[in-house]
């Protein structure tokens, strides 16, 4: 363990923002920032989430909580419940406000997945760089709290120990200096050994301890270059994946044709010995390339994917070196301009570190471009009572930001807090891209200009249902009583332009997808080698991106009544088509992106109900059997709770406990729904909405704040994440909901 370790609480860590751009720096242990460490307790017993309280102690420190008779309730609400609901909501927003940056934009934890934080050890390792020294205690102390029972740990934060996490952290935790014999890493060494030995380790880690020099070139699955030099018409043409896998495939390719390793130091050796079941030099690797541990297996390689490796493996002793050579120069012009187009912080961390990697490789240290992305690897980290860990993505501030404005508007609690709200639309403002990337086309992006990211602006990549709520939010805003504070400057030209970029990307069935359209056939995903996560090859279209692109659209329609008319109602006819037709037979729809089936449920009704449509008969009872599914789900203490079994198995399994995020996504929804109910079901649902907002009440702190409960967000069905904002934001939204349906009720 560093020496640092003792001295570096977290006591003296801060979060310093800019235009979006967040990044943690230890201040002046002599300055007047001091904040007591006793706040910072983490047990991953109780709970393994942390709950975000080194950025919210900091922001909070000065806060002074309203007192109930402080907070002015409408004078029309009559209703006592209305004015209780109204007052929690109230101090919601208030609690919230102060965690709100100076940019309008709000910071938060956007942690869960474990693989990324040693993917970022690994390549500073091979690049030599070191990581600053104040982190290394803070990421071995991150580390070491989510270290399992067991020994292990997991694909992400809840999970049960798997090969992946737990070799990883392994080889992380040693990088960073903790001894072979500390007790913890010599439980994790029999976790590893007694589950088959590294030589398990599912691709993507057998890809990093290769680069790391602990793993044989023999081992590993092809990624054959070449496939970016053939024709792009082919369906399985790289070009035509989820840019997720694009972008993290490609510099895996780079690494793989270059044989990139970083230097085989002693540490290095001694990992080779402690990580296997039997010494290194005895290893069959042509054995472990298809090997994956039983605890990781959610994805198995197809028979197809096998096939094709082993020929592709024949193929690379015979290779055309010229064909190589070309495949690679492509990378990496690839590489560099993705590089180019986000500044530096690259579509996600994956490939933010491999893309490290390959220009530190092909410029050197002192290179340009490899001093640009060293100075990102900040823009990744985050600090939380638990420690330093790597977020999923360089933050969620747009999206963050165009949640927390729509719950605020909705209840009318602009009026309460203008200020939040007009820096909260500046910060949307800014965010919107301004400007299409160089060569787009010949780098297979869609056209961006019109779009809005889900972190900043230097990001840029834009996302369907992020560009419809940037749209939507802003529309919004104009309806509020901040509209005069609120206004977009170009106006018309923007959101037309958002429009249209929603309109180009919709697909033939109706449905939007998250990026981009979806490019290839669905038999592409029989050859996802990852074996960990589903869904990864191409963009499918999604129940929330779809959602959230009818909406987007139907209040542009209401705004610009005459802009591509016909073309927008036959958008949103086919969207709510596609919608419908994912709806199961119990009606539930699946989330794709958070846990799970209340968030599904919650985004397809609420485009069901967006005004301007007609409501068929098909919505009217598609909107019932939802109903009937919340109804059906409602725990005895008035809440929802839905364990993440739901996403990774598809179909519903409750948590042991009520959660006020899926709460708050019930009665959400049940409240766009009550009123196209009938009969005994509207009174059912009234009951029910009583019953869940009384649960959201009970559940908030003094503060205004609620407690971070289980993890809430989800990706490619089999790895959670962290939105830290959602137990503020839709609590929040839900209770403004009743706030505003109640306004005038007696
Ligand atoms: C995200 C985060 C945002 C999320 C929403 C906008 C919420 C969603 O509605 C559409 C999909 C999207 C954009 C999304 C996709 C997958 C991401 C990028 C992530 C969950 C953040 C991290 C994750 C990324 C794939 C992690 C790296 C792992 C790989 C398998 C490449």
């Amino acid at each position: 363990m560093p020496a640092i370790a003792k001295k570096s609480g977290l006591n003296g860590w801060k979060l310093n923002t800019e235009a979006g751009r967040q990044w943690w720096a230890l201040v002046d242990k002599t300055g007047n920032y001091t904040l007591s460490e006793d706040a910072f307790k983490y047990n991953k017993a109780t709970n393994p989430n942390s709950g975000d309280r080194v950025y919210r102690a900091q922001m909070i420190e000065n806060m002074v909580i309203p007192e109930l008779w402080e907070i002015p309730y409408p004078d029309d609400m009559s209703d006592i419940f209305a004015r209780k609901v109204f007052q929690s909501a109230y101090r919601g927003v208030h609690f919230y406000k102060h965690l709100q940056s100076a940019g309008g934009h709000w910071p938060g934890d956007y942690g869960g997945p474990m693989f990324l934080l040693p993917g970022l050890v690994i390549a500073s390792h091979i690049t030599q760089p070191p990581l600053p020294e104040t982190h290394l205690a803070l990421m071995c102390r991150y580390m070491l709290n989510h270290q399992n029972s067991d020994g292990g740990w997991g694909l992400h934060l809840e999970g049960a120990s798997t090969m992946f996490g737990t070799v990883l952290q392994y080889a992380a935790l040693r990088l960073l200096g903790t001894p072979a014999n500390d007790i913890r890493m010599v439980s994790a060494r029999s976790w590893i050994h007694n589950n088959g030995g590294a030589t398990t380790v599912p691709s993507w880690g057998k890809i990093f301890l290769r680069l790391l020099g602990a793993f044989d070139w023999e081992g590993n699955i092809s990624l054959l270059p070449v496939m970016w030099l053939m024709p792009r018409s082919l369906p399985f043409h790289p070009g035509r994946y989820w840019c997720h896998a694009r972008m993290v495939y490609l510099p895996m390719a780079y690494c793989y044709g270059h044989r990139v390793t970083g230097p085989v130091t002693p540490l290095v050796e001694e990992l080779r010995n402690e990580l296997y079941t039997q010494p290194y030099n005895t290893i069959n690797w042509a054995e472990a390339r298809n090997a994956c541990a039983t605890a990781d297996l959610y994805y198995p390689q197809s028979a197809m994917l096998k096939g094709m490796n082993r020929m592709l493996n024949v193929y690379e002793k015979i290779k055309l070196k010229g064909l190589r050579k070309k495949a690679l120069d492509f990378c990496l012009e690839y590489i560099d301009a993705e590089d180019e187009h986000t500044n530096y912080i690259d579509i996600g961390p994956v490939n933010q570190v491999m893309n490290s990697v390959c220009v530190y490789h092909a410029y050197g240290k002192d290179s340009v471009q490899f001093k640009k992305h060293v100075e990102r690897w900040n823009d990744y980290l985050w600090v939380a009572e638990d420690g330093m860990k790597m977020q999923g993505y360089n933050g969620s501030q747009l999206w963050d930001t165009v949640f927390a404005t729509q719950a605020i508007i909705e209840g009318g609690f602009e009026k309460h807090f203008p200020d939040t709200v007009e820096r909260a639309f500046n910060f949307i403002d800014n965010s919107q891209v301004r400007e299409e990337v160089r060569d787009h086309h010949n780098f297979f992006r869609h056209d961006s200009v019109g779009g809005w990211p889900f972190s900043t602006a230097a990001h840029g990549w834009p996302i369907t249902d992020c560009s419809a709520e940037g749209l939507k939010t802003t529309l919004l805003l104009k309806n509020s009583s901040v509209a005069a504070t609120c206004k977009m400057h170009d106006e018309a030209l923007r959101l037309k332009q958002s429009a249209d970029l929603l309109l180009s990307m919709q697909n033939q069935n109706g449905g939007w997808a998250s990026y981009e359209l979806t490019r290839a056939p669905k038999w592409l995903e029989l050859l996802n080698p990852s074996e960990i996560f589903g869904n990864i090859m191409i963009d499918y279209p999604y129940t929330e991106c779809t959602s959230a692109c009818i909406q987007g659209l139907a209040e542009f329609s209401k705004h610009y009544p005459d802009y591509r008319r016909n073309e927008i109602d036959t958008a949103i006819d086919k969207g709510l088509k596609f919608i419908l037709s994912q709806q199961g037979d119990d009606g539930s729809w699946y989330g794709s992106w958070a846990v799970c089936f209340t968030y599904g449920t919650w985004f397809a009704t609420e485009a069901l109900t967006t005004g301007n449509r007609q409501l068929t008969t098909e919505i009217q009872s598609a909107l019932n059997k939802a109903a009937e599914f919340l109804l059906s789900k409602q725990n005895a203490d008035g809440g929802w709770g839905e364990s993440f079994e739901s996403c990774i198995q598809k179909r519903y399994i409750p948590h042991t406990t009520s959660q006020v995020v899926n709460t708050s996504w019930a009665v959400l929804s049940l409240m766009a729904i009550r009123e196209f109910a009938v009969g005994s079901q509207q009174s059912a649902i009234n009951t029910a909405i009583q019953k869940g907002v009384e649960l959201i009440i009970q559940r908030q702190q003094a503060n205004g704040d609620w407690e971070q409960e289980s993890i809430s967000g989800v990706f490619n069905h089999n790895c959670m994440i962290s939105y830290t904002s959602y137990r503020n934001v839709f609590p929040v939204w839900a209770l403004g909901r009743y706030v505003k349906q109640n306004k005038t009720t007696s």
